[in-house]
């Protein structure tokens, strides 16, 4: 071919492909694989999950040879890897060990190379918990409605469209691809619906769907649903008729799905019926459910996220404790107490919730939030991980059987939202695997499969996720701040909030307690004494008002404006500084994104580089709304 030819050849070749390049939606998560049908893939047995690994990795995989071989003397989930010449044996106990081991080799593959490697969960749980409701809303959803399709049912309810279809398989490989097992499909404020026939039919069809990829199927519940279906005229757990709708209930579902997971329980909290309203207690309730899954080996994950009830007027956070401690050891054992990372609720920062320290007899899930309700949404580059391994400086992994994680997921083209929030799904399954990753090596793997290996990207990139979370808590509410959101929605800066008719613990009023001498919450010995709850040394720690760290200090103490900090500077000078220091920072962002536009599919990249812009402008709006009304309090 002529020179002149081949080099219009090679033009119109990388337009083609970058044509492809810019076409890229976001879809393909992680999964970005290239087509190479190279691998042969061999196994002494076959089962629909087997059959997925066989299919991912010839499809997709770079070695010659490929052996997948079920090795009884391996961890139950885990697999090993081991390289051999130009090819790798894949082991495991059981097909999901196996499927698992694929997808951990076209990782390598994708990231730092083929090698041998052992690995195995550290908690038996790894849940999603989706927030869908069934007119296919998402309660603190950010990305679309609900991938469900929950309008498909009745005359749909025995399949999927082709294009739901399509869409759940992808949600699953991903699940997969990080060991993720298994998924609450609906939201923890429940329609008792859910658990009627032509709904189950359609949970049914979702859970086929789900099971070969090792992903078992659970439901959130309303407490008084055989009330609310009109079966019943009470929902007392102590009432036998109660009791009984509830065994045949779970009858019903486990002849529909014989792997059925559970049940998702929030009992008595902001307004859901629960055990409370016949004057029984939270064991109560749970036990009685636990009963009627027990015989079919199903769980109950009861939550601990309860105020304004029977501690009413006590400061909130310290109302978990209260509620569940005296309850310790009453549980049946297959009753799960499920509480979020912090006491309050999923703020930007939020010391341990204290009930990790207290709980000892029941079994504890963590539940942590992927969804960005309360750090900008997927609206804002907020990379989660280091704020889970925060929590588990504190909580050893060991007290805990499982972690779940409120899904960011709707039927956004990119299933999250912002490009980058697909990392926190991605974290979010890498840590309930193996909690001691660490972060930066979590995003710079997210990075190279998600964008690009180039070495300067991942590195850059890597480094602004790392902070991210904590320049989000300096821009909105540093140095212990908590909950000044605006109303309802959470999203912008509201730190004058307060309404007489709310409950007093939605009003920001109520966490910052500005006034003219200072600001926090003094949650000391001399003021609700939560620190209380707190194991050694931390309870002392936080108590004391020089030893608590800077990070925690309004959240425990009420502060005078000018008190010498141990910088030197005044608290209101580390105020300034704090807020300065978060929006300087969501500035450079910008630079740094821009410096790679080569790198990246056009689509994706200006997505990015729109959102950063709007982030930079939210950022510098918390600190003036901020700084203004804390001004004001002061008497400026
Ligand atoms: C599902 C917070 C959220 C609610 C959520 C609740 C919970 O209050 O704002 O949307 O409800 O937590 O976790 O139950």
């Amino acid at each position: 071919m002529d020179r002149i030819y081949k080099i219009l050849f090679s033009l119109t070749f990388s337009f083609l492909c970058l044509g492809i390049a810019c076409a890229e939606d976001g879809s393909s998560l992680w999964l970005r694989y290239t087509s190479l049908d190279k691998t042969q893939v061999s196994s002494d047995t076959h089962s629909p999950t087997i059959a997925i690994a066989r299919s991912e990795l010839e499809h997709y995989g770079t070695l010659s040879s490929v052996k997948l071989v079920i090795d009884k003397g391996l961890p139950s989930e885990g697999f090993r890897i081991q390289a051999k010449g130009d090819g790798a044996e894949i082991r495991a106990s059981q097909d999901i060990g196996l499927l698992y081991g694929a997808y951990a080799l076209l990782r390598q593959q994708q990231t730092s190379g083929i090698r041998n490697l052992r690995s195995a969960p550290r908690f038996s749980l790894r849940l999603l918990n989706h927030w869908d409701n069934l007119d296919g809303s998402v309660e603190r959803g950010y990305a679309g409605k609900s991938l469900w399709k929950w309008e498909e049912i009745d005359g749909q309810a025995r399949k999927m469209s082709r294009g739901v279809e399509q869409r759940v398989v992808q949600y699953c490989r991903a699940n997969a691809s990080l060991g993720i097992n298994g998924s609450v499909l609906n939201n923890v404020n429940a329609s008792p619906k859910i658990l009627s026939p032509a709904y189950l039919d359609k949970v049914a069809v979702l859970a086929a769907a789900m099971r070969p990829y090792g992903i078992r199927t659970f439901l959130s519940i309303n407490f008084a649903s055989p009330m609310a279906l009109g079966e019943t005229d009470t929902a007392d757990p102590l009432d036998s008729r109660v009791q009984q709708w509830w065994s045949s209930k779970v009858s019903e579902i486990y002849a529909r799905i014989p792997d059925f997971g559970g049940f998702l329980v929030k009992a008595n909290s902001e307004g859901q019926p629960g055990p409370g309203d016949y004057g029984r207690t939270h064991a109560d309730g749970a036990n009685m459910l636990a009963a009627a899954l027990e015989p079919y080996g199903g769980i109950v994950m009861w939550r601990s996220f309860v105020y304004g009830a029977n501690h009413k007027g006590e400061d909130r956070v310290k109302q978990a404790v209260s509620e569940f401690l005296p309850m310790d050891g009453q549980f049946r054992r297959n009753v799960i107490l499920q509480s979020k990372n912090g006491p309050l609720d999923f703020q930007p920062r939020e010391p341990y919730a204290p009930i990790f320290d207290n709980i000892r007899q029941t079994p504890q899930m963590v539940e942590f939030q992927i969804t960005q309700e309360y750090l900008g949404q997927s609206k804002h580059l907020v990379y989660l991980a280091p704020m889970w391994k925060e929590f588990f400086r504190f909580v050893s992994p060991h007290r805990l059987v499982g972690v779940a994680g409120v899904a960011n997921i709707g039927d956004d083209p990119n299933y999250c939202g912002h490009p980058f929030s697909q990392a926190n799904w991605y974290a979010f399954g890498r840590l309930s695997w193996d909690p001691s990753l660490s972060s930066a090596c979590i995003s710079q793997e997210w990075l190279m499969q998600t964008f690009s290996r180039e070495e300067h990207f991942v590195a850059s990139l890597s480094q602004l996720m790392e902070g991210s979370r904590e320049d989000c808590v300096d821009y909105m509410m540093p140095l212990g701040l908590h909950h000044i959101f605006k109303f309802d929605h959470h999203y912008g800066p509201e730190p004058d909030g307060f309404r007489a008719d709310y409950p007093i613990e939605w009003c920001p009023v109520y966490y910052h307690k500005a006034d003219a001498q200072g600001i926090g919450f003094e949650r000391s010995a001399k003021g609700t004494d939560a620190v209380a709850q707190y194991r050694r040394p931390y309870r002392k720690r936080y108590d004391s008002l020089r030893k608590c760290p800077k990070e925690y200090l309004l959240w425990f103490h009420h502060v005078d404006w000018d008190h010498p900090m141990r910088n030197g500077k005044t608290l209101w000078e580390n105020l300034v500084a704090h807020y300065d220091r978060g929006v300087s920072q969501v500035k450079g962002y910008r630079s740094v994104w821009q410096q790679f536009e080569s790198l990246v599919d056009s689509q994706r990249w200006q997505e990015v580089d729109h959102l950063l812009e709007l982030q930079y402008r939210n950022a510098q709006e918390w600190r003036e709304v901020c700084l203004g009304y804390w001004q004001k309090m002061k008497g400026e």
